[in-house]
């Protein structure tokens, strides 16, 4: 039986990544399939419960105040709004549904509607995820007690590239929040992005800062910066090759193999094949719906028809939470 580690080295890590690329994804897949059923890829949706208008300056995004990307600003949604839009989405076939806020971080003044959306989220009986950017250890005890299963804080990039991308926030910031989330009892979902200009070595080392916090993030989503115009980021991206792409998420499959490794964004730049041997290299989730947040995704026929092609399975569904058992006696 494979270990859980968290004392990787970078040595260790960067020799993973420069393996023969079928002994790498042996390895990955041999890895993977005693962690997790190797035929089932759980399905998110996302929806953008308050868009545009950030005060953060992340260079590879549509919703920073600091750019003109013609993303227009709106107010916070509704619950009952968020909640509808939660039971569509689990009828299209979704197992999760991961709500994001354009925010430094949320205001207390917001927390009771918040909370009201994942406790009515997790009444369909669907998994919960929330991404509102920076937590007190009060929030997430909040967020934690109305029932919230996963929190979504991205470190983006290496410690070392961190700077280029944003200054408005640090990845000790980070960091400080992904530790508020773990240590309140909330699942950590953190990951990154690839293709906003990083050497290869801020790759490795966005994965050994992952692999070797004090336990690994439950899930791992491996962005592909998703074009957007207007952003400095614009002026830095190049086209990922698509096999370090499989190398990363390979390796991510080998130094966290319980978490569950999301293909996140970039997947309308990817061919079937690209994202099969994702697939094969350890990848168990990916958002569906046609759009992301802001950006695209690719149209739910689309990924219906690979699913089915590769025979894949969709995970199960979570439980409904007890208030949804004793709501339909
Ligand atoms: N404001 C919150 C925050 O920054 O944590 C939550 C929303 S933010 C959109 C969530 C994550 O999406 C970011 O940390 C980043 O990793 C990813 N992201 C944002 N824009 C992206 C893009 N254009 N392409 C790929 N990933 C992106
Ligand atoms: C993550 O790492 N990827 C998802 C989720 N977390 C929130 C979102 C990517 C956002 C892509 C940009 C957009 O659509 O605005
Ligand atoms: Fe704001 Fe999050 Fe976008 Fe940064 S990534 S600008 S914090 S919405």
């Amino acid at each position: 039986m494979t270990n859980i580690r968290t004392d990787w080295s970078r040595d260790e890590i960067a020799a993973l990544f420069d393996l023969p690329f079928t002994e790498l994804l042996f390895q990955a897949a041999t890895v993977h399939r005693e962690f997790h059923p190797p035929e089932q890829v759980q399905l998110c949706t996302l929806l953008s419960i308050k868009t545009g208008g950030c005060p953060e300056d992340c260079g590879y995004c549509s919703q920073s105040a600091h750019y003109d990307t013609g993303v227009k600003a709106t107010k916070l949604m509704g619950a009952q709004e968020v909640i509808a839009a939660a039971k569509r989405a689990k009828d299209a076939g979704a197992q999760r549904f991961c709500m994001g806020a354009a925010w430094r971080s949320p205001k207390d003044r917001d927390m009771d509607k918040l909370t009201d959306m994942v406790r009515g989220v997790a009444d369909l009986g669907l998994e919960t995820c929330m991404t509102l950017g920076m937590l007190s250890p009060e929030q997430v005890t909040k967020l934690k007690n109305a029932g919230l299963d996963f929190y979504n804080h991205n470190i983006d990039t290496s410690p070392e590239y961190y700077a280029e991308i944003a200054s408005t926030r640090t990845m000790e910031d980070r960091l400080e929040t992904v530790e508020h989330v773990r240590k309140g009892g909330i699942k950590v979902c953190c990951g990154g992005i690839l293709g906003m200009g990083e050497a290869e070595a801020d790759r490795i080392s966005m994965l050994v800062t992952l692999a070797t916090l004090p336990s690994h993030p439950d899930s791992v989503p491996v962005n592909l910066w998703n074009a957007v115009k207007g952003v400095p980021v614009q002026g830095k991206s190049e086209k990922v090759d698509p096999f370090a792409l499989v190398r990363l998420v390979a390796l991510a499959r080998i130094l966290m193999p319980a978490s569950v490794v999301r293909l996140s964004a970039g997947r309308t730049g990817m061919s079937d094949e690209l994202q099969s041997l994702c697939f094969l290299a350890g990848a168990n989730s990916i958002f569906v719906g046609n759009q992301l947040l802001t950006t695209e995704n690719p149209a739910t026929w689309k990924d219906n028809d690979l699913l089915q092609r590769l025979g894949m399975h969709v995970a199960p569904a979570k439980p409904a939470s007890r208030s949804a058992k004793i709501a339909a006696q």
